[in-house]
């Protein structure tokens, strides 16, 4: 194996090559190989799109952050014309890069028309920097966070949270990374770099004029495209190398099922909570709203010139194109194993709590009121939490405060998948399941929240809030 000075000599010149490699791709699609120029010449199969290369958001640091939610006018690919509302005028927001014992210092800026207020999705932290929709900001106001990143290597991620309105304002464009990295993590030598690539997939409605809009919908939001990385038909040139994406749901209500058009498997190593004991390899998997995936794919028995479509076999999307543009030889390994996940213990359980997700607005029986404790959790007990409904599935079930471990699902499809073991903080609860999880939490006492993450749901009251005491 390389060493890390190696390794970083290879990522910076890599990164100079693959640079012009992918401007040598976009050269060949915008002048060559343009489907919509050949349909225009040939009368080619109606199909054909104009891919556009995938948006790559620019990396930022946690400390003194300023994030400030604004409509504006984003590129989907064509050009910079499309109405949405973005964290810094981006869409998604940039990419926050942290490492385990950094301290965010964030200012959010409130320039919407409404209120806001942003969550930290599977970040550790006290109430006060938890995003509650109490917490929420007017037009023209700040609210300011500082916390210590005390957690393991994790994709998360930000998006508003405001009582009522985190549907519209998370699908009119306000989501963004939050990558957390930590020494664990780095003795794998897993692809970094250019080699490592943030994937947030959503699917999303245009106006006639290409504005994004928002409809709600009780039974949640169905858009009528995909956008990876806020591009619309995206494609992504790759080198004959290892890849490492880092995949977001960033849907109000869709559930994916990721395949690659050519039958290769994904190599899964980590979900929502970070890596998971050892990889996986699987030709599908599925990815509900706020779920995180972390895949390796492996192009080095590619050839230049071969394309490769992610898809979506649930509608039948082609969500991007990985088109293999450059040969190289990089050294990289894909670890046996990958992290040591200490289990919580049945045996240990103090208490059981049931949860049932009626109708589109209620768990147990109630509409959420922000002004009241539906439960409360001593600190440091290890709880079973059992997820189940009747019906108006699916519902992610998302907790705040503290990741899960899935232990079992019973009715409905009764199993559970390789992408949820490990850590969680969403799970895919279908109709007729009985999900059971084991919950501990052991960072902060305070007010945290319950909710469905089909966001719909959650805006019309299907989250209750508790207190950890
Ligand atoms: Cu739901």
């Amino acid at each position: 194996m390389s060493s890390m000075k190696d390794r970083a000599e290879f990522d910076r010149r890599d990164f100079v090559r693959l640079a012009g490699g992918a401007a040598a791709a976009t050269g060949l699609a915008w002048i060559g190989l343009d489907p919509s120029r050949s349909t225009a010449l040939a009368a080619g199969p109606k199909t054909a799109v104009t891919r556009y290369p995938l948006r790559i958001p620019p990396v930022v640091s946690p400390g003194n952050l300023t994030l400030t939610e604004a409509p504006s006018l984003v590129d989907l690919g064509g050009g910079a014309n499309s109405k949405a509302w973005t964290y810094n005028s981006m869409m998604p927001g940039p990419t926050i890069a942290a490492r385990r014992g950094d301290v965010a210092t964030i200012e959010l800026v409130n320039g919407l028309p409404e209120e806001t207020i942003t969550h930290w999705h599977g970040m550790l932290v006290d109430d006060l920097n938890d995003g509650h929709p109490r917490f929420a900001v007017a037009p023209g106001d700040r609210y300011f966070y500082q916390f210590p990143i005390a957690q393991r290597a994790a994709l998360n991620w930000y998006h508003p949270h405001p009582h009522m309105l985190t549907g519209k304002q998370v699908n009119l464009g306000l989501a963004g990374a939050f990558v957390v990295k930590d020494d664990e993590e780095d003795a794998l030598h897993l692809p970094s770099g250019p080699y490592e690539i943030p994937l947030i997939v959503r699917d999303a409605t245009l106006d006639k004029t290409g504005n994004l809009q928002y409809r709600s919908s009780s039974g949640g939001f169905d858009g009528k495209l995909s956008l990876v990385n806020g591009t619309r038909n995206p494609f992504l040139a790759v080198d004959t190398a290892l890849y490492r994406f880092r995949v977001l749901n960033g849907s109000n209500a869709r559930i994916f099922r990721f395949a690659l058009g050519n039958g290769a498997p994904f190599i899964l190593i980590g979900n929502d909570g970070g890596l998971l004991r050892a990889p996986a390899s699987l030709t599908t998997i599925d990815v509900a709203p706020a779920e995180r995936l972390d895949v390796l794919v492996d192009f080095r028995g590619a050839q230049v010139g071969d394309r490769v479509m992610l898809r979506d076999l649930l509608a039948g999307w082609d969500l991007m194109e990985f088109r293999v543009a450059s040969q190289v030889s990089v050294a990289a390994t894909i670890p046996s194993t990958l992290s040591s996940i200490s289990m919580l213990s049945a045996s240990d359980v103090q208490a059981v709590r049931d949860f049932s997700f009626d109708g589109m607005s209620k768990i147990n029986g109630q509409v959420y009121d922000m002004n009241r404790i539906d439960f409360r959790v001593p600190l440091g007990q290890v709880e079973r939490w059992r997820f189940h409904t009747n019906g108006n599935a699916p519902h992610p079930v998302h907790v705040h405060g503290a990741s899960f471990q899935v232990v079992s699902r019973t009715g409905g499809r009764a199993r559970l998948f390789p992408w949820e073991t490990g850590w969680k903080d969403t799970v895919l609860l279908n109709d007729g399941e009985l999900v059971e999880v084991l919950i501990r939490f052991e960072a902060y006492r305070g007010i945290y929240l319950i909710h469905c993450h089909k966001l719909e749901h959650e805006d019309m009251g299907m989250m209750a809030n508790f207190e950890v005491y």
